[in-house]
C-alpha cells in the first residue's frame, strides 16, 4: 500500500499534557513515529497542495491562530509549549481578542493539546500527507495510508483538542468532494469519539460519519459521541470499557452497513490503535491479531479507501498494530 509521511511532521514534539490536576508526559510523543515508520516500510513525501484545502474545513482566523500562537506565546515572555488556561464558556461578547491567553482559550477545548514552535509546520505537512494519499486513491489505487501525525479527528472548524490541530480526515473528505466525488463515508475506529469530524459535517449529508468508541459517559471527550448525539448523517456506537473483538465486530458490521446506505463513492478511515488492550490511556481489549480482520471487514465494503492515522499510544505494539491493520486492505 502506498504510504505518505513528511519528516517535518516530527517537528511537533510536545513534552507534557495536563489532566487530573497535573502535568503528565505527553502520550502523543515522537516515539510513535519511529514505531510506525519501522513497521510500514517505505513512505512517499507528500505534494504541497497549499492552504486552500485546509481553508475548506477550518476558518482562516483559526489557521492564522495556529500559525502565530507559539510566536505570540514567546513574545509574551513564556517558555516551552503554549497552553490555554481560561475558556470562554459564557460567550456574551465577540471573541476578537488579541491577547494570546484569550486566543488559546477561544480555540481549545482541553489542556492536552499544547502548541510548540513547529506544531503548525508538522500539522500542515500531516494534512498534505492526507491530501496526497487521497490523490493516490483518486488516481486509481484501491487503498492508501496517510501517516498523519499529529492526529486530527478531535479538531473542529475553529478549535483544537485531543492532540489534534487540523482535521486530516475532514480535509481529505472536502478535497474529494471538490474533485467530483458525490458522497463520502468516514468510519472512525479510534478509541475516542471523533468529535471534530462529527461537528464539521454535523449539518451535512454528503459526508456520512460513523464512529465506534468508548462510552463518553466514562471516557474522553465526554461531551460528544453519546448514542443519541449526532447530526444529519452521523452514527455513534459507544461501547463499554473492556470491549473485546467479540463485542466490537458486531458494532463494526452495523457501522459499515449504515454507511453503505448512503451509497458512498469513497471511504475514509480514521484509524486509532488505541483500542489495543495495552494502550496506556484507553480501556478496550483488542489484540494485534484483531486488526487484520477489522480491516478486511472494512475493505469488504468494496470502496476506494484512504486510511488516516489517529491515536495509539502503546509504543511497543504500535508498529505491529498499524501493520496488521494495513495488511487487511
Ligand atoms: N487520562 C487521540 O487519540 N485525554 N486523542 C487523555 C488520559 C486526551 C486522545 C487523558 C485524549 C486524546 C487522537
Ligand atoms: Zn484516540
Amino acid at each position: 500500500m502506498r504510504c505518505f509521511w513528511d519528516e517535518r511532521q516530527r517537528g511537533h514534539a510536545p513534552a507534557a499534557e495536563f489532566y487530573n490536576g497535573a502535568l503528565h508526559p505527553a502520550a502523543e510523543h515522537g516515539g510513535r513515529v519511529d514505531a510506525i515508520l519501522a513497521a510500514i516500510g517505505p513512505t512517499e513525501v507528500p505534494r504541497d497542495h497549499g492552504m486552500a484545502p485546509l481553508l475548506a474545513v477550518h476558518s482562516s482566523e483559526y489557521l492564522q491562530f495556529l500559525e502565530t500562537a507559539h510566536g505570540d506565546w514567546r513574545a509574551a515572555g513564556r517558555e516551552g509549549d503554549a497552553f490555554p488556561y481560561t475558556f470562554p464558556v459564557v460567550r456574551r461578547r465577540p471573541l476578537d481578542l488579541a491577547r494570546i491567553d484569550a486566543r488559546l482559550g477561544q480555540h481549545s477545548f482541553d489542556t492536552a493539546t499544547p502548541i510548540g514552535e513547529r506544531t503548525w509546520d508538522a500539522s500542515y505537512w500531516g494534512a498534505q500527507a492526507a491530501l496526497s494519499a487521497l490523490d493516490a486513491v483518486l488516481g486509481g489505487e484501491r487503498s492508501a495510508f496517510a501517516f498523519t501525525r499529529p492526529p486530527g479527528h478531535h479538531a473542529g472548524r475553529d478549535y483544537l483538542g485531543g492532540y489534534s490541530y487540523l482535521n486530516n480526515a475532514a480535509i481529505a473528505a472536502e478535497a474529494a468532494l471538490a474533485a467530483g466525488v458525490r458522497q463520502v463515508a468516514i468510519l472512525d475506529v479510534d478509541y475516542h469519539h471523533g468529535n471534530g469530524t462529527q461537528d464539521i459535517f454535523y449539518e451535512r449529508r454528503d459526508v456520512a460519519f460513523a464512529s465506534i468508541h468508548a462510552d463518553p459517559t466514562m471516557d474522553y471527550p465526554y461531551f460528544w459521541g453519546h448514542a443519541d448525539d449526532g447530526g444529519e448523517a452521523s452514527l455513534n456506537l459507544p461501547l463499554p470499557r473492556g470491549t473485546t473483538w467479540a463485542e466490537y465486530e458486531p458494532a463494526l458490521v452495523e457501522a459499515i452497513e449504515w454507511l453503505s446506505g448512503f451509497s458512498p463513492e469513497l471511504l475514509i478511515v480514521s484509524y486509532g490503535a488505541d483500542t489495543f488492550v495495552d494502550d496506556p490511556i484507553s480501556h478496550f481489549a483488542l489484540e494485534t491479531r484483531d486488526y487484520a480482520p477489522m480491516a478486511r471487514r472494512i475493505a469488504a465494503l468494496g470502496l476506494p479507501n484512504l486510511v488516516v492515522m489517529e491515536g495509539g499510544y502503546a509504543v511497543e505494539a504500535l508498529g505491529a498494530n498499524v501493520a496488521a491493520f494495513l495488511s487487511g486492505f
